[in-house]
């Protein structure tokens, strides 16, 4: 459940990672957007382009659609998280293996500059620096963004160009 901000709660910046390969991804993703826009506690800053991007990890499966928001939040990082299994929920998430294909997949990237580790949050997401389909839109959003005990995202884009990955004109 996600809650009602108090009047005097307080904003923070945090970027959140959508992906989604099954049952027309890019309409679940822009549904995810649309349904981020309006949970309560939440205000859509910048959303990126949607990007279509090769499966990392588990190969046998179909290109995933990618995109990354930008968002100011007065929830908590776990109330955040639980928000976004909410929606993950509502579009028929199901929990099959790690890296199977998924209707739609919606992470905490970053929260503010802060590392958390907990049983069920890492943030800032640990592979994140990693994949072009995060640091591509990640840095659509906020080019200046700092990964947190990482470095700057855009001093990772060297490592990830031989990851297939292609931006969908709006
Ligand atoms: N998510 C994963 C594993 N692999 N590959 C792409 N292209 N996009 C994803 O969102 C993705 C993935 C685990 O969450
Ligand atoms: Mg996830
Ligand atoms: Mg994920």
């Amino acid at each position: 459940m996600s809650s009602v901000p108090s009047p005097n709660a307080s904003w923070h910046i945090a970027h959140i990672g959508l992906g989604a390969n099954l049952d027309d991804p890019e309409q679940q993703v822009r549904a995810a957007l649309d349904e981020l826009a309006v949970t309560p506690g939440v205000t859509l800053e910048r959303r990126s382009s949607l990007y279509r991007t090769a499966p990392i990890g588990y190969d046998n499966q179909p290109d995933f659609i990618n995109a990354v928001a930008r968002v100011r939040t007065t929830l908590a990082p776990q109330a955040l998280l639980d928000a976004l299994l909410d929606i993950e929920r509502r579009h028929g998430r199901v929990r099959e293996f790690l890296n199977a294909p998924r209707t739609l997949d919606l992470d905490v990237l970053l929260y503010e500059d802060r590392q958390i580790s907990t049983d069920t949050l890492n943030v800032p997401h640990p592979r994140a620096h990693l994949r072009a389909f995060v640091l591509l839109p990640l840095l659509e959003v906020s080019p200046d963004v700092v990964i947190p005990g990482i470095g700057a995202a855009s001093d990772f884009l060297a490592q990830v160009q031989d990851q297939a990955i292609s931006r969908i004109p709006q």
